[in-house]
């Protein structure tokens, strides 16, 4: 049986944040623009949340800290986030690129799946539709975005990050393989640091190197992942555009003044992240099912421990419990902590009158 040709573009917006500053205060336009924690001057203890590219040529980045961003590139105009703005926008934008889809997927806050199978013909159509697109939204939100477009999501969404800002990257189907082997494993979506490590360690560097690997050999050393892994470094990806309730994870995390090793601080801090979760959950009317607590210990080593419930909710007293239950294990006398975090994620769209629980 021969499977329907799908053509699918992955659309992606510029430095989205500062993005958004910069249209609202065109004075900061040419300077770095750092959105994020307070930088207090050097001793903040928060993380940047994005730059602009002029901040991006100092070093600066999405995650890392705030004084050393503040170190990289003190000149910069540093912002608190200003969400209900990004959101705004970003739901403009959705509704614009909505439009143009047979299929359509929003993934994070300034990044969409289009399957536009059946409103092309073919990959000099899809171009000009791209075009099209990306001149809306310019025109409408004087925001730029880059579009990568491919057979698959995979390709698609690897395809937009090849040409930033302002890209349009066409992978046809046929160039698929030829496009991704030079591109370094870590581009492929899921693998992290130390998959990336552990695939260096057998002399794997680049996606194809990974594509000409003995599959059997990946299976074994990574389960079902290797498997996986193999597939899409051959460019293979069949999971389908999927509408699907916008968000796919809510989140609040916080960085202590000082680090601590007082599971009383810990504690109510976690309470009052777990309230400021579920007060966004209850407005955009979304049960959730899983919970994830992180946990950042002051020699920034990382941990994250999640629980899926047996039942969906959206009632605080379910969040504290569980959230408190899943940060136990990282509370101890020798090791303080720099940060914590909740998120909630595996979502039902609720009716309106249930989220009053
Ligand atoms: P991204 O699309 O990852 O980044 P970006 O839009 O800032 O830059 P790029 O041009 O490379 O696409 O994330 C979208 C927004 O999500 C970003 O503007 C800010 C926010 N964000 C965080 O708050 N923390 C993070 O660690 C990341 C990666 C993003
Ligand atoms: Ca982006």
């Amino acid at each position: 049986m021969s499977e329907k040709k799908r053509i699918i573009f992955h659309l992606d917006m510029d430095h989205f944040y500062t993005a958004v500053e910069e249209r609202e205060h065109p004075e900061y336009k040419g300077k770095p623009v750092i959105v994020g924690a307070d930088p207090k001057g050097g001793a903040g203890r928060g993380v940047v949340a994005t730059s602009n590219y002029e901040a991006r040529k100092a070093g600066v980045k999405s995650g890392i800290p705030i004084s050393r961003a503040w170190k990289l590139c003190p000149e910069a105009i540093y912002l608190p986030p200003n969400f209900p703005l990004y959101i705004k926008v970003s739901n403009e934008i959705m509704d614009i690129a909505r439009k143009y889809a047979d299929k359509f997927e929003q993934w994070g806050i300034d990044e969409a799946f289009l399957d536009v199978s059946s409103k092309v013909k073919d990959y000099a159509e899809a171009e000009a539709l791209a075009k099209q697109i990306k001149h809306e939204i310019l025109a409408k939100e004087q925001l730029t975005c880059s579009i990568g477009i491919g057979p698959n999501k995979l390709t698609a969404k690897i395809a937009s990050d090849y040409q930033k800002p302002d890209g349009l990257t066409v992978v046809k189907e046929g160039e698929v393989e030829r496009f991704l082997a030079p591109l370094p494993v870590r581009k492929l979506l899921w693998v992290g640091r130390k998959t990336e490590a552990k695939l260096k360690a057998l002399g794997i560097n680049t996606i194809g190197d990974l594509a000409r690997y003995d599959p059997a050999v990946l299976t074994e050393t990574f389960g079902v992942m290797g498997t996986q892994m193999h597939l899409m470094a051959r460019g293979i990806d069949r999971s389908e555009v999927e509408p699907r309730t916008e968000v796919k994870s809510i989140s609040h995390e916080t960085t202590f003044e000082e680090d601590t090793d007082d599971a009383d601080t810990v504690l109510k801090a976690l309470d009052a992240l777990s309230e400021e979760v579920c007060k966004e959950a209850l407005n955009q009317s979304l049960f959730f099912k899983t919970v994830t607590v992180k946990v950042r210990y002051e020699n920034f080593e990382t941990h994250t421990r999640s629980k899926t419930l047996p039942f969906m909710t959206n009632r605080q007293q379910d969040l504290k419990k569980t959230a408190k239950e899943l940060l136990q294990a990282y509370l101890r006398h020798d090791r303080k902590i720099r940060l914590i975090g909740v998120r909630v994620s595996s979502f039902v769209k609720g009716e309106k009158q249930k989220t009053l629980a």
